[in-house]
């Protein structure tokens, strides 16, 4: 049985019951939460229900993090009879087609039902049609600007489906290969693809392994407990499916085709292209296996430094591999690559939330993870403001009074040190603030909200209080691209603004964001010295790699910044530094990378 499965159910179940939700029934919201949360753990865990329940039972399951009895007992009912009572008797009372609707992010269930209430529209089929024909907008409290949206949601849907978010499968396919990695037959495993370019979504994932015994390899990564399903099995491939869905390949070769090998997988295809067209012209001929002379004489390919080498090219690291000029740059005696940024090369990140607003941890528990976990030296507090109502945001009185919060906090974390011992016991804010090393800081700051018009919803005079000013978009999306450009650069021409938080708006597969002159904010964000963010968050990725280098080409500065409102969030920095690093960026692009007071003076 695979939880692939159970996560769809699970998805279906909260789908449905989110749908049958008329009236604002605090039950069924707190149901339908668990639901959700119970599928995310499913989907990114490592192991097999079935196997934890036929070994421990009940208790098993219920120890999985998010998993209550009740979804345990579902979960039990699924494997030993292979359906759920519970989601037919849900099923049977609704006409529509649920499974067809699922993942269709950004029209919700309720939005749904109203529509087949009003038109008896079941399917995606029937609902692109009527969006086509105008027939959307005839419904009550559906503007044209809905149904254009709607419209929008359903072709990204069909578009994105089959492509997974960098983020989202990261953890999966690391734990993979550090799972290959320790098997005694591996001399070598790598993910490759676009997986080790960093590429923002992933289609599937290529596995390339050295060993001197590869049938014994392939044979190990089918037993994996991540493996649902074996697709193909060949003497020197094997390709199958994960328990998230998502396909994987993997390739094992000799130690001696490694570097080869793992160049082709890489990719882009693009830039494998160009790479053989390289070899030709010195006479010689790449693939997969090494490089090869006039007489078929194998002359490199153990490492990748190997195969770049005997092109007379510096090794190009994999998130440039996208034929746009990086060959050009690596030849030798030609102008030389970037030194991009590394990815232990930040020392802060900007925009952190808490639960002042719509965080979950306190200040100081967001403080002591990035630096302890994450090894960060400071972090700003950027909680929304008072125009964002849906996440509570702060007001002047209250912004300033967490701005002195946070100084206490930082007097505290400089005297603290000496007390950690006796609050080792508390597991509270105080001993929280006593772990946190003496040099760590955080800055007072905010998420700015920017109106309609382009002022912000916080007085100049409060804000130059704060040790940071981000600013960002948070609705009124659906403006022409002249007035949304105008918008932005009304903000960062405010002299309280140094950041334009997520400057497009955009989640990846959800939705396109607002339409910006991208030219035009560089431009400006250059004449008044205004950064832009890279928004690590996974699905945000904003900026995406194609104007992370047109801003630096233009010597705007740029930060990454986590947008964490959980302290797990924080790795989603390594996420934003992969696309710094698509997008070109060495170290002096990213404001983050100095020290805080350094990066103070910059702004
Ligand atoms: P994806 O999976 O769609 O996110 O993108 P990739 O880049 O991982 O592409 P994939 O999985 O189809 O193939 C992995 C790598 O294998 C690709 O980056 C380059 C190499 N490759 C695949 N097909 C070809 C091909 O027809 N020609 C060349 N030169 N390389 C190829
Ligand atoms: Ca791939
Ligand atoms: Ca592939
Ligand atoms: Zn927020």
């Amino acid at each position: 049985m695979k939880n692939a499965n159970i996560v769809s159910i699970l998805r279906h179940i909260a789908f449905l019951l989110e749908m049958e939700d008329g009236e604002d029934n605090s039950n069924i919201v707190f149901k339908i939460r668990s639901y959700k949360r119970a599928s995310d753990v499913i989907a990114n865990l490592s192991s097999n229900l079935e196997k934890i329940y036929k070994e421990q039972g009940l208790k098993g399951l219920m120890q999985i993090p998010s998993i209550g009895k009740a979804i345990a007992l579902k979960i039990e009912e699924y494997l030993t009879t292979g359906k759920i009572r519970y989601l037919d008797e849900l099923k049977s009372k609704t006409d529509i087609d649920i499974d067809g609707f699922y993942g269709l992010e950004g029209i919700g269930p309720r939005t749904i039902k109203t529509i087949y209430d009003n038109l008896g529209i079941r399917d995606v089929s029937g609902l692109e049609k009527a969006a086509l024909e105008g027939k959307l907008s005839n419904i009550r409290g559906f503007s044209e600007k809905k149904e254009e949206m709607i419209l929008k949601k359903i072709q990204l849907f069909k578009k994105g489906r089959s492509r997974y978010l960098l983020g989202e499968v990261y953890p999966l396919i690391k734990q993979i290969e550090t799972r290959l990695l320790k098997f005694d037959e591996v001399i070598n495993a790598v993910a490759a693809g676009s997986f080790r370019r960093m590429k923002e979504t992933v289609g599937d994932i290529d596995f390339v392994v050295a060993s001197n015994n590869v049938e014994k390899v392939i044979d190990y990564f089918i037993s994996m407990p991540e493996i649902d399903e074996v697709l193909g099995k060949g003497s020197t491939k094997t390709f199958v499916r994960l328990n998230n869905g998502m396909d994987a390949d993997l390739l094992a070769v000799p130690e001696e085709s490694f570097g080869s090998a793992l160049q082709y997988f890489t990719g882009s295809k693009e830039h494998g292209v160009a790479m053989r067209r390289v070899a030709l012209a010195k006479g010689f001929h790449l693939n997969e296996w090494g490089i090869f002379d006039n007489s078929q004489n194998k002359i490199a390919g153990s490492t990748e430094e190997e195969v770049y080498q005997m092109l007379d090219l510096e090794w190009i690291p994999p998130e440039m591999r996208e034929n746009l000029g990086e060959i050009e740059l690596a030849k030798k005696g030609g102008k030389g690559l970037p030194k991009l940024i590394e990815y232990n090369d930040l020392k802060g990140d900007l925009q952190v939330h808490s639960n002042s607003t719509d965080g979950t941890m306190s200040i100081e528990d967001m403080a002591l993870v990035a630096n302890e976990k994450f090894g960060l030296n400071y972090i700003a507090i950027t909680d929304h403001t008072k125009s964002l109502r849906l996440t509570n945001g702060l007001d002047e009185s209250k912004l300033l009074d967490q701005a002195n919060r946070i100084a206490e906090i930082n007097d505290r974390i400089k005297q603290d040190q000496s007390n950690k011992q006796r609050h080792e016991c508390k597991q509270d804010q105080t001993y929280a603030v006593a772990s946190i090393k003496r040099n760590f800081r955080i800055l007072s700051a905010a998420e700015v909200n920017i109106m309609k018009d382009g002022s912000l919803d916080i007085a100049n005079n409060v804000l130059d209080k704060l040790d940071v000013v981000g600013a960002a978009i948070h609705s009124n999306f659906s403006q022409p691209v002249e007035v949304q450009t105008d918008r932005l650069i009304k903000a960062a021409q405010n002299p309280s603004v140094d950041i334009i938080f997520h400057p497009t708006g955009r989640r990846i597969n959800k939705r396109e964001g607002y339409p910006v002159n991208i030219e035009k904010l560089i431009e400006v964000a250059k004449d008044t010295s205004t950064i832009l963010e890279i928004d690590a968050h996974y699905d945000r990725l904003d900026l995406k790699d194609e104007y992370v280098r047109m801003a630096i080409q233009k010597g705007v500065k740029l930060v990454i910044d986590s947008d964490a409102h959980h302290p797990v969030h924080f790795a989603f920095l390594k996420i934003g530094i992969g696309q710094a690093r698509r997008g070109w960026a060495q170290k002096v692009d990213i404001l983050n990378s100095m020290p805080v007071d350094e990066f103070l003076k910059c702004l």
